[in-house]
């Protein structure tokens, strides 16, 4: 089963540099770092690539037994995706309620901030890319607030970098911040690790190790 995973996650490191999401360069980051790699998931932008990238998270959550009673997408990134995982998983034999959230609420027809099912029992939050953790912060608050329970969330790519607090860096990542200090479960479809596993193993020549050798100095620096 770990095999699995872990050739799921190569896979989708695999498709996710195929497809320009996963793109090698100096990017800075919402942290200010400059990276030598940057994940874009705005960037799977067509139906098979939003279908292709639906179906390995409806694999990662599954595969990791994780439980939760519905699925929800933070605006704005994260609504395609938890519609399409929530697709996804109803095709696999799992079929739960979705909601989501507007950014501004309105006081006019439906009214509110909160659209689709009601927000209730255990809720898994479906999002692109964790780093310092505040856009998962904002979905949490807004749970509690509902009277649900945060319980899990699923990302595409764990970028395993130290989390910062008050513009410091700390000791812990932010997905080991959710965990630790939130209790909450975090599904991941991939996360640094494979993407250096990927670099290492994809016979891409120079480029590739140069690339390698890159983003190793950036994960011993943060
Ligand atoms: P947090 O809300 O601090 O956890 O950061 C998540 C955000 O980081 C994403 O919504 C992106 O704006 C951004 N991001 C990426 O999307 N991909 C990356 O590879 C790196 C970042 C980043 O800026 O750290």
């Amino acid at each position: 089963k770990a095999a699995e995973q872990s050739q799921l996650a190569l896979d989708f490191v695999q498709f996710a540099v195929e497809s320009g999401v996963l793109r090698f360069g100096e990017f800075k980051t919402k942290a200010g770092r400059m990276s030598p790699y940057f994940f874009n998931a705005g960037l799977f932008d067509d139906g098979a690539k939003m279908g292709r990238l639906a179906g390995f998270y409806a694999k990662a959550i599954l595969a990791s037994g994780l439980a939760f009673d519905m699925v929800f997408g933070p605006a704005y990134k994260g609504i395609p995706l938890a519609a399409t995982v929530a697709v996804e998983l109803a095709r696999l034999g799992r079929n739960v309620p979705f909601a989501y959230n507007r950014k501004e609420a309105k006081d006019h027809g439906e009214g509110g901030t909160l659209v689709g099912a009601p927000l209730k029992g255990r809720v898994l939050i479906i999002d692109d890319v964790m780093s310092a953790g505040t856009a998962a912060r904002e979905s949490i608050a807004l749970i509690q607030a509902a009277g649900a329970t945060p319980h899990a969330i699923a990302i595409a790519l764990d970028r395993q970098e130290k989390a910062t607090e008050n513009g410091r860096d700390v000791a812990h990542s932010a997905v080991q911040y959710v965990r630790g200090e939130l209790g909450m479960q975090v599904c991941t479809i991939a996360k640094l690790a494979d993407l250096l596993q990927y670099l290492a193993h994809s016979g891409g020549g120079d480029e590739m190790k140069a690339h390698h050798q890159r983003v190793v100095a950036y994960r011993d620096r943060y």
